[in-house]
């Protein structure tokens, strides 16, 4: 059960967000705005408290707070993001991870390992980190050493065309795992129950499992009705203006 979420505001310059798919527009800042509130209400909806940060224009892609933390029930990484626009946007997180996590236990990937959360899907004590052009093998090793200190065990899954491992796979505890293209046959996640995400889909396939309920984007049909016939309920919010800028739900916030 998750207790804690931590999410930011999106900034004036979401507009100036990295992006794979140009053709789709840019985001609507006061759409992006209502959107997140929504996502906020979705989240409270699952019984979590919500630490909610200020925005900050420096940093257009500084809502994605999931890529610049991996936290954990034993300790949270500090990570060191590959997109070196991004980079940065770490020295925002790290006071207030430090509200939630001892010093002692609050770790860090250093250059020039890079290593992004968007990379990271926990499914229990695992942990499977991709590698991508945002999250590097020192990323990997860095992370391995890391976690395995606090009895977590590390699997790195290397990527061939998403931007990030939780891009095509997400863990929704129950050993279930949602996955889309290249993750459909990857021998590594053969133990698990698979949700196939049709291609026509395959944004929705980063979804994100909090205390029993799945939070689905918006406009996503199949996908919904497969994780309902699975059992889970279903809670849809929008998210169209962070998908221009390749962000789903998962990337919006840190859950612990
Ligand atoms: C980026 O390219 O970094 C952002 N535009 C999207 C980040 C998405 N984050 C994630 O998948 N964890």
């Amino acid at each position: 059960m998750f207790k804690n979420v931590i999410v930011k505001t999106p900034c004036k310059n979401v507009c100036e967000g990295i992006t794979g798919a140009p053709e789709l527009g840019k985001p609507i800042y006061e759409k992006a705005l209502l959107q997140h509130s929504a996502y906020i209400e979705a989240l409270k909806g699952c019984g979590v408290k919500v630490t909610l940060l200020e925005a900050d224009d420096e940093y257009p892609d500084s809502c994605f707070v999931e890529d610049v933390a991996v936290v954990t029930e034993n300790c949270a990484v500090i990570t060191n993001p590959g997109a070196a626009s991004r980079n940065g946007e770490t020295k925002g997180i790290i006071p207030v991870i430090s509200n939630f996590y001892e010093s002692g236990v609050i770790e860090y990937i250093k250059a020039p390992a890079t290593l992004e959360g968007g990379d990271v899907m926990m499914a229990g004590d695992t942990f499977y980190v991709g590698k991508s052009a945002r999250t590097n093998e020192e990323g990997i090793g860095q992370f391995t050493d890391i976690l395995s200190k606090y009895g977590y065990k590390v699997i790195p899954v290397p990527l061939e065309r998403v931007l990030h491992l939780k891009t095509g796979v997400n863990y929704i505890e129950n050993n279930t795992l949602l996955v889309c293209g290249e993750f459909i046959d990857k021998k590594v996640f053969s133990d698990y129950k698979k949700i196939i995400i049709p291609e026509s889909e395959s944004y929705a396939a980063n979804c994100i499992w909090v205390n029993s309920k799945v939070l689905v984007p918006a406009g996503y049909p199949i996908t919904a009705k497969l994780i309902e016939q699975a059992g889970y309920e279903v809670v849809l919010v929008d998210t169209s203006e962070f998908r221009k800028i390749d962000g789903g739900l998962s990337c919006l916030s840190l859950r612990f």
